[in-house]
This record gives C-alpha cells, structure tokens and sequence, in this order.
C-alpha cells in the first residue's frame, strides 16, 4: 500500500513537471523553438543486448543556443565514450520545468543532469557565490583560468554537499542591464527601477546596492512580466537578451559588464552513485571534453547576437571606463557580505 503510494506520488511529480516545461512563455526568437521531444540524434543506436541506460538532461534554452550545443556535444562524446551503453536525451526549451525546480529535481534523482546557470545552484553551495561576484574577473581569460584551474575543480566538488555532481563549466559570457523605460548612462539612472533577477540572494543584493529593486523570477515569465510592466528591465548576456525575445520589449541595453555568471552541468548523485565507476569517469571526461567546443559557439553567437540588437534598432550604451568605475564601487560592499570567502576571493583575484 504505501509503495503504491508512493508511486503515484512520483508519477504525479514527474506529470507536474513536464507540464511545468511548457509553461515557458514567448519561443525562441533566434534558434529553433522547443519541440515536444528532445535531441535523440546525439547518441549512439541501442546495444543489440538491450543494455542501454538512458539519461535525461535538463536544459532551459532552445536548441542551437550554445549552452543546448554544448550539451548535446556532451550527449555525443558520452555515447561514444560508453559505446552506446549510456544515451543522455537532451530535453531543451525547459521542457522538464525552470531551473530552480530542475535543481530540486536533480536532487532526487528524477532528472538526471542539467546545464544551469551557476546562480541559482549557488543557494545550495554557498561557495559557488564567489564565481557571481560583480567584476571579480578582469577578463574572460581570467574567468577560464579560475574555472579550469584547482579553483574551478574545487567549487566543482562543492556542489556534492547539495546532492549533485558538478561536471563542468560552460561560457555565459557577461551580464549587462535592460529595460523598457530609459536608457541607463550612469549608476543613478537605475535607482527606483523594478528589475527581474535570477533567484539568488547575490543577485538581489546586487540589484539592491545599485538602487533598483530585484523581482526574482525564473526566466520563462520575464517576457510577459517586461510586456506587461510588472517589472522595468533585467539583466542577461547578449545571447539570452536575443533568444528569449527581451529585446523587443526592453530595448535599452547598457553594457555595464556588471557580472560574469559561468553555466554549470550537474549530475544527480543519485544517478552517478547508480552507474559503474567506469561509467562515471567516462560522464566526467566527456563533460570535461565538451568545455571548448561550448566556449567556440559562445563566443560566435555572442558577437551575431550584439549585432542582432543593433539591427534590431536597441538603444545600446556602451559606458567608459569612469562610470564602469562608479558600478564597481557602488556593488563594493557585496565582497564585504562574502567575507566567509575572502581567502577563496583572494585566490581568485591573485590568479593571472
Ligand atoms: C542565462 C542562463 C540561464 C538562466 C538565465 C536567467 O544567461 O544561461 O541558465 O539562468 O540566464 O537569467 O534565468
């Protein structure tokens, strides 16, 4: 009686969350919309015997962006690593529910990986906040030297406290404000803004030492919520900016570089404690594999979707170097709230 109940309490969850997925609002403006079913194409055939274990991964962008990319190249070299024993389908367009919910999924195993943004997994491994810190890289060279190097392999592991296994990190390049009312030329500008936020303490903080007001949401609602006024602007990279269709309703961009937030594919531990230790490390090398070919597409559709915007008619503001200045020193006291972390910042900051 009680296994039975327990059963339909699965299958309801899992019913839940796929009607979650496509609760996702506008389609993808620059890639593909999201289909009902996920890429299948990336692994090998089934195995003769049968024996093939089939793993779902989690991804809220539509295919063809290029965290979806890396994924599937993931998918790819897993199969082949595996020779067909293990196939990762991945189930892009967030068809398996938003990333918070994914995050809570993968910790009890109902999904079995997710490429996520670094922000929202950081509510369940603290440490993970000093990668989102506003300004802590230079430059994205001194980003992938911190992720691929004993920092990175590190905060990797953190991520275990939270019941997942961190596998990798992916490109996002950097975040910068949008919004619908008026073009953002210095910090004052944003004061009094209503502006949507990842569901991360860090970046309400954020928002907050820069005088505006953080509305966190998942990102499938910050179309309508833009459209229909419930909140002012938001902050993302030039790829999300383009693919989630904001910049037809939040056309003033200004490239303030406020943070680096890096992606992140996680694995249930749940999962990974099923299969061989074989099985295992091949996850691990070829999500590992998977970081460059992920980091080429960044960077190409980075610069295509920039121009996008420009085509598209945004008022885009670049600022100089001053008031760059102004947004480090106004978001300053956000490293005196991490102080926990300050030997790891330190780390960080001395990295060359
Ligand atoms: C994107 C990131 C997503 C998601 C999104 C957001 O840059 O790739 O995983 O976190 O930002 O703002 O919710």
């Amino acid at each position: 009686m009680a296994r039975k109940i327990v059963c339909l309490m699965v299958a309801t969850m899992l019913l839940l969350t796929v009607f979650a997925g496509c609760g996702a609002s506008k389609p993808a403006a620059s890639t593909e919309p999201a289909k009902a079913e996920a890429s299948k194409e990336a692994a090998p055939a089934p195995k003769p015997d049968g024996k093939q274990i089939v793993l779902r991964l989690a991804e809220i962008h539509p295919k063809g962006y290029p965290t979806e990319l890396g994924d599937e190249e993931f998918a790819r070299l897993v199969g082949e690593k595996t020779k067909g024993r293990i196939k990762v389908e991945v189930y892009f367009g967030a068809q398996l529910g938003q990333e918070k919910a994914v995050i809570e999924q993968v910790q009890f195993g109902a999904i079995d990986f997710a490429r996520i943004s670094v922000s929202p997994v950081a509510e369940f491994a603290k440490e993970l906040n000093v990668l989102q810190l506003p300004y802590i890289y230079r430059d994205r060279e001194h980003m992938w030297k911190v992720l691929q190097g004993p920092i990175g392999d590190d905060l990797l592991k953190s991520v275990e406290k939270a019941k997942m296994v961190g596998l990798n990190w992916y490109d996002a390049g950097a975040r910068s404000f949008y919004n619908s009312k008026k073009e953002i030329k210095s910090v004052e500008d944003l004061k009094g803004l209503k502006i949507r936020v990842q569901e991360s303490k860090l970046m309400m903080g954020l928002v907050k030492a820069l005088g505006a007001s953080p509305t966190p949401m998942p990102m499938g609602d910050v179309y309508s919520a833009l459209q229909t006024g419930v909140i002012d602007g938001a902050e993302n990279n030039w790829p999300s900016y383009i693919s989630a269709s904001h910049f037809e309703v939040a056309k003033n961009y200004t490239v303030d570089r406020h943070t680096m937030v890096p992606e992140i594919t996680v694995a249930s531990k749940q999962t990974m404690d099923k299969l061989s230790k074989e099985d295992q490390e091949a996850i691990r090398a070829a999500a590992k594999e998977a970081i460059e070919f992920q980091k080429a597409k960044w960077i190409e559709q980075e610069k295509k979707d920039e121009e996008k915007a420009k085509a598209a008619g945004c008022k885009i503001t670049y600022l100089d170097d001053k008031t760059v200045a102004e947004f480090q020193k106004a978001v300053a006291p956000l490293y005196d709230d991490a102080k926990d972390f300050a030997d790891l910042i330190k780390k960080i900051q001395e990295t060359k």
